[in-house]
């Protein structure tokens, strides 16, 4: 554990800390940031309102498009002569929403990120290899500078390149491989096809995050490449990764609640849902002071666990993401979200966990098209087999959904692998619609 005095700590001596911090923090926005003055004045707030954590709930909420109004550095609470660092991604328009960070801001989200390496006992003896992409997106220089706290040798390759991947890790003796756990996935596969032995690899654990994926995924990366991965969550708006991260128990990610206090809502109705709830999940920085955060809403979908967790960390974990409340898809008026989909394709032997989900519309009609790649041999092998393991991905998830689909399924290599966020779904609809 990188910081054990903190990550174990009471909960009751949390709350208080919690508490000093959000009215620090709720201050800070409301003198340095005019944005959120007018939002406080408008619903006839004062910082000293907050008066107890459960005050937060009558703060308002923060949305993706208010950082696009605020484009770029409007919602900053320091001067541009404080911020050291700016990060971005994509916004809903052609424009970037962006982040800044004081040098204590910096400060911090190397401790979290420690404390996210630690997750799985990195020590200064580990080598990390950090294939997410360094640039404006936060993986990169996240996954580095938490490294590099702990006093680990970083090896800072960025994402892509597969090949030198996968000689370095070999050459350097990584331990530890950081990336998507899409390009874990791609990284595994060249692996194992390149013939060199698992014992001439040092890797004993991934840190995959920055997009969806399942515990089946899970277990696929784990066994093939024989090490433990773990989950790990963040967002630029928030900090970057290092927001929540699992610990080697796989059972939720522990949120670093003494830097952002979470709350899970109806994404309908705003209404504050307790713990083993799913809602939509929100977040308060309450130590940042470049560019602090009131509830903004993540639009991502899980639950908080506030039951002990037998790593002995206190902090509240919430459940793996299950979806995004704007990225579910409705199709012919089901909700279905694409991690359903890939739970039931990786529980079916014969597939390879590569699969794209098509959305089209016939004639007024949603239409519903999975694509998985199948093993060599089962190719290779007589068509009655193929269309017996159609029928069942076909049964599977029709039961799983509640509607039908059609399967396709098509030859290995032939969806695009990806080296940062995969793309997992295409949409023609919204194509149609433009
Ligand atoms: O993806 C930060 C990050 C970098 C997290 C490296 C983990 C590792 P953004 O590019 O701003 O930041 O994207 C944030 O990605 O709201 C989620 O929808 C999704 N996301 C991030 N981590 C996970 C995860 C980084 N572990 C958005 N599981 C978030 C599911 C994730 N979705």
């Amino acid at each position: 554990m990188w910081n054990p005095a903190i990550e174990t700590m009471s909960r009751e001596n949390l709350r208080e800390l919690q508490l000093k911090r959000l009215q620090e923090t709720v201050a800070l926005a409301y003198d340095k940031v005019p944005h959120y003055r007018e939002k406080f004045d408008q619903a006839g707030l004062k910082p000293q309102d907050v008066k107890s954590l459960d005050d937060l709930a009558r703060l308002p909420f923060t949305v993706k498009t208010d950082l696009r109004d605020h484009y770029p550095f409007g919602l900053f609470a320091a001067p541009l002569k404080d911020i050291v660092r700016v990060h971005a991604s994509s916004g809903t328009t052609g424009k970037p929403i962006v982040v800044g960070y004081t040098r204590g801001d910096i400060a911090t989200w190397a401790e979290v990120m420690a404390r996210t390496i630690g997750m799985v006992n990195t020590t200064s003896e580990d080598v990390v290899q950090v294939a997410y992409g360094y640039g404006l997106f936060t993986g990169g220089l996240g996954l580095h500078y938490g490294a590099e706290n702990i006093g680990a040798t970083v090896v800072p390759i960025s994402g892509g390149n597969t090949k030198r991947q996968i000689m370095l890790m070999q050459d350097f003796g990584s331990t530890v491989l950081c990336c998507t756990p899409s390009y874990a996935l791609f990284i595994t596969e060249v692996f194992l096809e390149s013939g060199i032995p698992r014992e001439s690899l040092k890797l004993r654990a991934g840190l995959f995050g920055a997009e969806p994926w399942s515990d089946a995924m899970r277990r696929d990366i784990e066994e093939k490449l024989k090490i433990d991965a773990v989950d790990i969550y963040g967002l630029t708006e928030v900090i970057g990764p290092g927001v929540a991260s699992e610990c080697l128990c796989k059972e939720g990610l522990h949120i670093c609640e003494d830097h952002f206090i979470p709350e899970i809502i109806d994404p309908e109705t705003g209404a504050v849902l307790p713990p083993g709830k799913p809602g939509e999940l929100v977040f308060t920085t309450i130590t940042k002071k470049g560019f602090p955060v009131l509830r903004y809403r993540t639009r991502d979908i899980t639950l908080l666990m506030d039951e002990p967790c037998a790593c002995g960390r206190t902090h509240i974990r919430m459940a793996r993401v299950m979806g995004r409340s704007d990225d579910m898809l409705i199709i012919r008026g089901v909700n279905v979200f694409p991690s359903q989909i890939e739970s039931v394709l990786l529980s079916i032997s014969h597939t390879e966990p590569h699969y794209l989900i098509v959305v089209d519309r016939e004639k007024a009609l949603d239409t519903l098209e999975v694509w998985i790649e199948v093993s060599e041999e089962l190719f290779r092998d007589e068509v009655r087999g193929l269309e017996q393991l159609e029928r069942r991905i076909h049964d599977e998830i029709e039961s799983v959904l509640g509607i039908s689909v059609k399967v396709k399924l098509v030859e290995p290599k032939t969806i695009q692998r990806s080296e940062g966020k995969a793309k997992r779904v295409i949409d023609k609809r919204d194509l149609v619609k433009q």
